[in-house]
């Protein structure tokens, strides 16, 4: 990896990952790179989470707080949660060790928008942000620094940390450089501009990261690979959900609400979104674009068979099989794929203006169109909200999709009163399941609630959900949006003791 050390002064500073990890002490922010499991360091999270285990086996307090742009990987979030390491993490993790720490009330997260984070460090929300640790593909002579494959917040962390750790993935191809796309225009208020951006696949800043090269204290070389996880091949459930998206959509574009090569989509993580993606790529939709955060397998095959003519992201989300075939020809990729900061891939004004189609998985959603994306039983974390609400928000529509039961069919995805609320029902305009698709726009919290009963439910629970909305109907004390409120959360609490909602 030395030799993608183009510059001198960042070359003399190469020095072993046990070494870096020395500059990380107790109590610290640090903001790491990582997205998806896509560009996280590889080597200086081991050994500070090998550090600060020694130090609690000697008795002394060493903990820090760590910021991503969204999840990471075994070696970074499990190694860390693994060590009890972390005081806090933000903003979104999918580690089953991390969750384990959260859930149990032993590390403290917050959940936040993926497009928040970057300016919240700005504002100085989240305090000072002591170190970054940063993956890149390759340093330039004069220090300019060619991405990963995820950019995330690393730009900001380049900003703003006292101190800067570079890992240098020799790993990673070399022909990454040129695909990112690095906006340095974004202003604090009162001083915003317009961000330029009109079309999904346009270049409005940088293919090059910056850092003040005298924050740099260690620089790592690293030669290892990004930890991605293959996908399950769609079973019949998310063809089902896949099939109600792709017959609506259209049915949007005869009655003129949608252009025939429809609008930018946003496509969220999971085995689901995957499914839809493929869908859409036996479907009759040609020409079409992606402004997403995440890019994954379904999204690279749509690029491929010429179906999706271009596709904006914040980092790659690939399967070992599909990334290898993306690094195998990168001149072709980087005319069709351009990666950049998540504050602009999740930036609401851009969101709004591009008119996006938001298709993003939920847990749960209840009878009046809200919609739980992060917690199970009320309680308990599973991931984060992510970018689903920078997107669902601020689209031009906002799908929510969930096979209509889980675990096993003890659980209603659809229930009275969600446990937990990350979109309102302003924010939900489409609920599908595997049964059918409910399209709520222009409809009144009854309206809603008798259509999602009648086309998303699973029948072992429809005349449930049917009765308990019958029963509100007579006796909640309000008909705008009649709940029962001794019995709006007992199916979850019924699931908790019984193991069956
Ligand atoms: O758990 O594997 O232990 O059985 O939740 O569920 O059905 O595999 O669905 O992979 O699409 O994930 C909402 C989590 C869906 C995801 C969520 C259990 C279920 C299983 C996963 P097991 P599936 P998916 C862009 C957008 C928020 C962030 C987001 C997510 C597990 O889509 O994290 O959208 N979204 N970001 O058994 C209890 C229920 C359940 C349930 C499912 N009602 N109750 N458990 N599960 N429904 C990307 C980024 O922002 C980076």
């Amino acid at each position: 990896a030395a030799n993608r050390i183009l510059n001198p002064a960042l070359r003399a500073k190469l020095m072993s990952a046990e070494q870096a990890a020395t500059f990380i002490v107790d109590g610290d922010h640090v903001g790491m790179s990582g997205f998806t499991g896509s560009g996280s360091p590889k080597k200086v999270p081991l050994a500070l989470a090998k550090r600060i285990d020694a130090a609690h086996q000697a008795g002394q307090h060493f903990r820090i707080s760590v910021l991503t742009g969204a999840s990471t990987s075994s070696e970074l979030d499990g190694a860390l949660a693994r060590a009890n390491a972390m005081d806090m993490r933000l903003p979104y993790q999918s580690d089953p060790h991390c969750r384990q720490r959260i859930n149990a009330g032993e590390m403290d997260y917050i959940d936040v928008h993926l497009s928040h984070v970057a300016q919240y460090v700005w504002f100085g929300f989240f305090g000072k942000l002591n170190v970054a640790v940063v993956e890149v593909a390759g340093v330039l002579e004069d220090g300019r620094l060619i991405p990963s494959t995820s950019i995330g917040n690393n730009k900001t962390w380049l900003d703003q940390a006292d101190k800067v750790i570079l890992e240098v993935n020799s790993w990673q191809p070399e022909g990454l450089e040129g695909m990112h796309d690095v906006y340095y225009g974004t202003e604090r208020p009162p001083h915003r501009k317009p961000i330029p951006l009109v079309h999904p696949n346009d270049r409005i800043g940088t293919p090059y990261l910056h850092v003040d090269l005298n924050k740099v204290v260690a620089v790592v070389a690293t030669h290892d690979p990004d930890k991605a996880t293959a996908f399950t091949p769609p079973d019949d459930k998310s063809r089902a959900i896949a099939g109600h998206i792709l017959d609506f959509l259209q049915h949007e574009v005869t009655q003129g609400r949608l252009p025939p090569e429809l609008l930018p989509l946003q496509s969220g993580v999971g085995n689901i979104a995957n499914a839809v993606l493929a869908g859409l790529n036996e479907g009759p939709f040609e020409n079409l674009t992606a402004y997403t955060e995440v890019l994954q397998d379904g999204m690279l095959e749509m690029l491929k068979s010429g179906k999706l003519a271009s596709a904006s992201s914040a980092a790659l989300a690939l399967s070992p099989a599909a990334l290898a075939e993306f690094t195998a020809d990168l001149d072709y990729w980087r005319q069709r794929v351009v990666l950049r900061p998540q504050e602009i891939s999740n930036h609401p004004e851009l969101i709004r203006r591009l008119g996006i189609i938001a298709m993003n998985g939920m847990i749960e959603a209840d009878i009046y169109g809200n919609v739980n994306s992060t917690h199970v039983m009320g309680s308990s974390i599973m991931n984060g909200i992510g970018g689903s609400g920078d997107f669902a928000r601020n689209a031009y529509l906002s799908i929510f999709m969930a096979p209509s039961t889980a675990k096993g069919g003890a659980i209603s995805t659809i229930v009275p009163m969600v446990s937990h609320v990350d979109h309102t029902e302003h924010d939900v305009q489409v609920i599908v399941t595997d049964q059918g698709l409910a399209d709520l726009r222009g409809l009144s919290p009854r309206k809603r609630a008798e259509l999602i009963i009648e086309r998303c439910v699973h029948p072992s629970f429809r005349d449930l959900l049917r009765d308990y909305y019958e029963r509100a109907r007579r006796g909640a004390p309000g008909q705008h949006t009649p709940h029962l409120l001794d019995e709006s959360l007992s199916w979850h609490s019924r699931f908790v003791k019984t193991g069956h909602m």
